[in-house]
């Protein structure tokens, strides 16, 4: 191989690693829908009564709090929640998230009186194992929105709940967030700064998971659309 031949060689596979590099470094967004809020492991009794129909349910008392962090509304119909098993709820033509608000899927049960927008699991059950589990979001194609993996902190009688700032990936105990004052879950709402559902979250930066959506979204502009209105 010649050295011109050589340097071309090297030229393109810098090349290519330069394109690799900037298809997968996330870009920022002003939009898109994360799971902010989950419990696995309603607390016995009416103390669990997190969809607030009268008694504490092992299983209707599950919930996950799905937030928009952008300024545009989605349409949530023919997306999904899953477990680490199976598909626990598709949501129908009439699911609409609209900015910086809440929607909550809860496992079952007679839910009422909640901000935001709520409904029950399409299957009967979210069936959220307490002390590990998978939960996943799906958009009607099939692409992975967002998930997260939990395990024995899953168990704890409280839910599992995000800071909405665009940054945090880690999920912490509810009744650790000092502003919440000490509460075990809050469905279809936030507290102060993490948002009632009407502040302004600005722009944000989308969290490292899951790339390949924004991999994916590279190459489809509707994906992009979709995912990253700003982008
Ligand atoms: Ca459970
Ligand atoms: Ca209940
Ligand atoms: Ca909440």
């Amino acid at each position: 191989m010649s050295e011109s031949m050589r340097s071309n060689v090297i030229l393109s596979i810098l090349g290519g690693v330069f394109i690799l590099t900037n298809i997968l470094v996330p870009t920022p967004c002003e939009a898109f829908i994360m799971i902010s809020e989950f419990l696995a492991d309603p607390a016995a009794g009416i103390l669990g009564d997190a969809n607030q129909d009268g008694h504490g349910s092992s299983y209707q008392d599950e919930f996950v709090e799905l937030f928009n962090l952008g300024d545009e509304a989605v349409d949530l119909s023919g997306w999904s929640i899953s477990d680490g098993l199976k598909v626990r709820h598709i949501f129908d033509e009439q699911a609409f998230l609209p900015a910086h608000s809440f929607y909550v899927v809860f496992g079952g049960g007679q839910p009422c009186d909640f901000p935001g927008i709520w409904e029950k699991s399409s299957t009967g059950s979210l069936s959220l194992n307490n002390s590990g589990d998978h939960i996943y979001i799906y958009d009607q194609g099939e692409v992975l929105i967002d998930m997260v993996t939990y395990g024995v902190n899953g168990n704890n009688n409280q839910s599992l709940m995000r800071i909405l700032d665009g940054q945090s990936e880690d999920f912490i105990l509810h009744g650790d967030f000092e502003p919440a004052g000490g509460a075990l879950f809050s469905p279809g709402f936030g507290y102060g700064e993490n948002f009632n559902g009407i502040e302004d979250p600005g722009t944000t930066s989308v969290p490292e998971f899951p790339t390949g959506i924004y991999f994916v979204s590279v190459f489809l502009p509707y994906l992009v659309k979709r995912i990253c209105l700003s982008a």
